[in-house]
Formats: structure tokens, C-alpha cells, sequence
């Protein structure tokens, strides 16, 4: 068999990392970082992190597109996707187990009024909130793929009361499930704590809307760890000036990194991180994307394929 040629493009992702860690699990592999493609018809396969628009069209016997992360609206936004190529996301038990954590400990912070803790402190004021008991604090997960379900078996198991949204219908221990258009409403009519794990598609877009803020409880709080155009910035805002949520735990952002004058940095209701919630490590990344590309080679079939049409 021929050996598989790989190219390599990522702003934010270490390509010598990255090279070093498959050529120990696929020896006979070519990898090349972007810059140093000089026989575009050379590469079977691409590994990236937001490609920049054509370059992966620029690619004419590409059969293998490989996301650096699990999400792939960064790839998808390139409107000349040559669309017959096969797109695989990353699937790395790793990440799912950093954004269990992240998303636990963030809704900790919320369940237990950590954030109202830290401005009581700032403001020397002494006051006791009575929290109710896990039990009764009602978290909805939007999306309960990859990361949402295992996410919610997480809170299930610090005994929250959850429920998850997702399009097609689940059956998942401990999670009262809701699924489709149709059942939004009930859902976050019970969502105190609402964490968004979507995918970024045109069907997902600005889901984070007055809306949406509307019709949960008064005083909820969100946890945005999908990505940023999923949220409507100036709604979030009035709907914290309003009191209609009470606190935004916000870790993607339309621009990354966020802008330095931007009013969420300084928000005192809204806690921001720099997209880290479960990050890209290709110390375990790489097995999976060692192992899809001697699927490719073996001519197998992805699990984490990609569905184009619908953007996830
Ligand atoms: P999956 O594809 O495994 O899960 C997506 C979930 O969203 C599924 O449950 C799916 O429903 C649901 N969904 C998609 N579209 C709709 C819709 N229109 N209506 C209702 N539900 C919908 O993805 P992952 O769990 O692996 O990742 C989710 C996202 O998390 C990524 O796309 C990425 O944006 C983000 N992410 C963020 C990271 C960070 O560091 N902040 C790190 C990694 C990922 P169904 O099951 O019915 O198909
Ligand atoms: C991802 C991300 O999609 O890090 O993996 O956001």
C-alpha cells in the first residue's frame, strides 16, 4: 500500500507536536504542514483547524478531511468545501472527560451562587443564600451528543435534576429527554441552569435569544460552551439587565480572542474563559486520527463521519 501523505493547517494547534506524535503510530505516513505542500495533488488527507477558504479545494485527490476539534463549523464555513470529500470530527474520550469536568464544576459554581459569593466579598458584604439541594436545581443540556450526554450523565451523578434537548428523540438513564422544534419550550421552561453543547449549523444559530431567555425560569443562568454564534450578545445583555438571568458563564465567542474592548470582559454577571473547556490534546488526539487514517487506508468506513447536509 502506498503510504498516505497528510497535510497539516492550524493556527492554533502544534504541527511538530502533531507530526511527531503520528509518526510514531503510523510510520510510513508523510505529514506536511501547510506551508511546505509544494505537490498539492500529492495529498491524500487533511488535518485542520479552520482551513482557510479554497485551500482545501486547492487540494485535487484530497479523500480524507480530518477536524481538529469535535466541532466542524470551521471547516463547513468554507463555502468552497469540496463537498464530495468525506469529513470526519474528532471523537476523543479525553475531551469528552475535560468538558464533563468543565461543565460540572461551572454549574457547581452556579448551583452553589459562587459568582454572587464573589461580589458579596468585593463589596465586604456578609449574606448567607440558602441553595436548594441538588435534586431540586433543574440543569437542561441542549444537545446531548458526544459531549451533552456524557455531560448530563456527570450531573445526573452529582444528583441533578436533568433533562437534555437534542433533534432526534433519546432514551438516556436519569435524563428526562426532549426532542425536536416542538418540545423547546417545555424544555427550557425548566431549565434553571441551561447548558448549550450544540453543534454550530444554520438551524443552531443564535438559539441563545430573548426568546430563548424568555421562556426559562426567572434568574437562570447559561453556560455557552458550544460556540459563540449560537448566543445573541446584545439579548444576553438585556436579559441580565433585566434580571431575567442572573449570570452567563460564556467560554465561545464569535471573535477568538475575545476583543479587548469588548463589555463581557468586564461584565460583572458574566464569567468568560478562552475557549478551553475541553481542548484539542494531541497526545490522545492523535490515536483517533491515527486510527481514521488507517481507516482510510484499509478503505472503511468512519464512525465519526460527518453528515455535510446537515452540518454535524
Ligand atoms: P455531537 O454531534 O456528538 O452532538 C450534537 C448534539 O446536538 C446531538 O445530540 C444532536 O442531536 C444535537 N443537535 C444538533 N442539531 C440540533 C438541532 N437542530 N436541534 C436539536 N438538537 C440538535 O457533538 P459533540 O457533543 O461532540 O460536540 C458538540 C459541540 O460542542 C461541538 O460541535 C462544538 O461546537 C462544541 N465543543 C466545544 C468545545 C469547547 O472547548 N468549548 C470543545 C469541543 C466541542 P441528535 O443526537 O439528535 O443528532
Ligand atoms: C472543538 C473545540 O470543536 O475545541 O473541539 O471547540
Amino acid at each position: 500500500m502506498a503510504p498516505l501523505t497528510l497535510a497539516f493547517r492550524s493556527t492554533s494547534d502544534h504541527a511538530e507536536k502533531w507530526g511527531a506524535a503520528l509518526a510514531k503510530l503510523v510510520p510510513d505516513l508523510v505529514f506536511v504542514p501547510w506551508q511546505d505542500v509544494s505537490d498539492p495533488a500529492a495529498i491524500d488527507a487533511a488535518l485542520c483547524w479552520r482551513p482557510p477558504e479554497g485551500w482545501l479545494a486547492s487540494l485535487p485527490n484530497l479523500r480524507l478531511v480530518h477536524s481538529l476539534g469535535a466541532g466542524v463549523d470551521h471547516v463547513l464555513a468554507d463555502r468552497r468545501y469540496p463537498a464530495h470529500v468525506p469529513l470526519v470530527r474528532l471523537v476523543d474520550p479525553l475531551m469528552t472527560r475535560a468538558m464533563t469536568e468543565f461543565v460540572a464544576f461551572q454549574v457547581l459554581r452556579l448551583h452553589l451562587k459562587e459568582p454572587a459569593y464573589r461580589r458579596q466579598q468585593r463589596d465586604r458584604l456578609w449574606q448567607q443564600h440558602f441553595p436548594p439541594s441538588a435534586a431540586d436545581r433543574r440543569v437542561g443540556i441542549l444537545g446531548v451528543g458526544e459531549m451533552g450526554g456524557a455531560v448530563a450523565a456527570s450531573l445526573v451523578a452529582l444528583g441533578f435534576d436533568v433533562a437534555g434537548w437534542s433533534r432526534t428523540p433519546k432514551d438516556q438513564p436519569g435524563v428526562a429527554c426532549f426532542a425536536g422544534d416542538a418540545a423547546l419550550p417545555d424544555f427550557l421552561a425548566r431549565s434553571e441552569i441551561l447548558v448549550c453543547l450544540l453543534p454550530l449549523t444554520p438551524a443552531t444559530e443564535g438559539i441563545l435569544s430573548a426568546a430563548c431567555f424568555a421562556q426559562m425560569p426567572r434568574g437562570a443562568g447559561i453556560i455557552n460552551v458550544g460556540r459563540g454564534r449560537h448566543l445573541v450578545e446584545r439579548d444576553l445583555l438585556a436579559a441580565l439587565d433585566s434580571g431575567q438571568l442572573s449570570e452567563a458563564v460564556l467560554d465561545v465567542f464569535p471573535t477568538e480572542p475575545l476583543p479587548e474592548d469588548h463589555p463581557f470582559w468586564t461584565h460583572d454577571r458574566i464569567v468568560v474563559t478562552p475557549h478551553v473547556a475541553a481542548l484539542t490534546n494531541p497526545a490522545t488526539a492523535s490515536l483517533v486520527v491515527a486510527e481514521n487514517l488507517r481507516r482510510l487506508a484499509r478503505g472503511e468506513p468512519w464512525p465519526d463521519r460527518v453528515d455535510i447536509a446537515s452540518g454535524y
